[in-house]
């Protein structure tokens, strides 16, 4: 277990509280995905960012709704909550109005979030709460054993699309960027450290945060988008020259969703506008001022 770092006692002062590193966020729960599953990738890069933040376990939470990546919650020392299918933004969002000073940070699937939960995800992005939201993008229904998702590319065959999906995926990047989220980015686990520290930036960005991670699932997704193939066709939008600050450039590149695998920071809003729980907060208090005498 970790020190507390805040002085509640004034016990421990806080220059003395030790460096966390990624074991403070592990919890003794076994991840059961599959051997290979990209999700132990990102389970990983989110134990190193969370280090590199350097808020104790006890000040985070984690919410998901259903699905393989939705069992996040359990694998860490933070608190989590692992909700119903498609209703973990609604959840966080009353967590951290509850407890604004709890780091909550949201994660699931490409279903979950783009599917059963995509009515969600405008609303939550338009309200601007403090909150990051991490979907595992592999393409495909995983716990269900392989259904087409949202995103899952046109033609894919699947038990529920056997002669091939007719449908346009669902451009995730795109979607959040419409909507005016003011973090947007994209990770593959191929690439450790870009993820890991895109996952932190995003935990810092104040606001909606929204980081898409193509997670490639090894027992039923595309075999072009596993592993090895993303470490080949990947291109970091950082050595392109991108600049993030620029959203309507994020938008054009966000429409290669699907073709070119961008990785990196496609949105940060210079100007990031107020979030929801500061403005409730600044109400509360300002109903708890004392009326103007006479
Ligand atoms: C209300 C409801 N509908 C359907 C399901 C069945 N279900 C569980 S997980 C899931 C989809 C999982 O896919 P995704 O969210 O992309 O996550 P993955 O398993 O791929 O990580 C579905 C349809 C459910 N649990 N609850
Ligand atoms: S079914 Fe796919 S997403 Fe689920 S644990 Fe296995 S590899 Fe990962």
């Amino acid at each position: 277990m970790i020190t507390p770092h805040t002085t509640g006692t004034g016990v421990v002062p806080p220059a003395a509280a030790p460096a966390l590193t990624s074991k403070d966020f592990r919890s003794d729960l076994k991840p059961i995905w599959c051997p290979g599953c990209g999700d132990y990738g990102v389970l990983t890069a989110l134990y190193r960012a969370l280090a590199a933040i350097g808020r104790p376990p006890h000040e985070i939470a984690f919410v998901s709704g259903i699905g393989c990546s939705s069992r996040i919650p359990g694998y860490t020392t933070a608190y989590g909550f692992n909700t119903v299918h498609g209703r973990a933004l609604p959840i966080a969002q009353g967590i951290k109005m509850a407890n604004p000073e709890l780091l909550v940070v949201v994660a699931g699937g490409d279903g979950d979030g783009f599917s059963i939960g995509g009515g969600h995800v405008p609303h939550a992005i338009r309200r601007n709460p403090d909150l990051t939201y991490i979907v595992m993008d592999n393409q495909i229904y995983g716990l269900t054993k392989g259904q087409v998702s949202p995103t899952s590319a046109r033609g894919t065959k699947s038990p529920t699309s056997v002669y091939g999906s007719m449908e346009e995926p669902v451009n995730p990047l795109l979607y959040v960027l419409a909507y005016g989220a003011g973090f947007v980015a994209q990770g593959v686990p191929a690439d450790m450290e870009g993820l890991t520290k895109m996952i932190e930036e995003a935990i810092r960005f104040p606001g909606f945060a929204f980081v898409n991670i193509q997670s490639p699932c090894i027992s039923f997704g595309d075999p072009e988008n596993q592993m090895k193939a993303q470490k080949a066709k990947l291109r970091k939008l950082e050595a392109e020259g991108h600049d993030p600050s620029n959203r309507i450039r994020a938008m054009e590149l966000a429409q290669e969703y699907g073709r070119t695998l961008y990785t990196g920071v496609f949105y940060r809003n210079p100007n990031p506008a107020p979030t929801y729980d500061s403005q409730i907060r600044a109400l509360q208090k300002q109903q708890m001022e004392p009326p103007p005498v006479g």
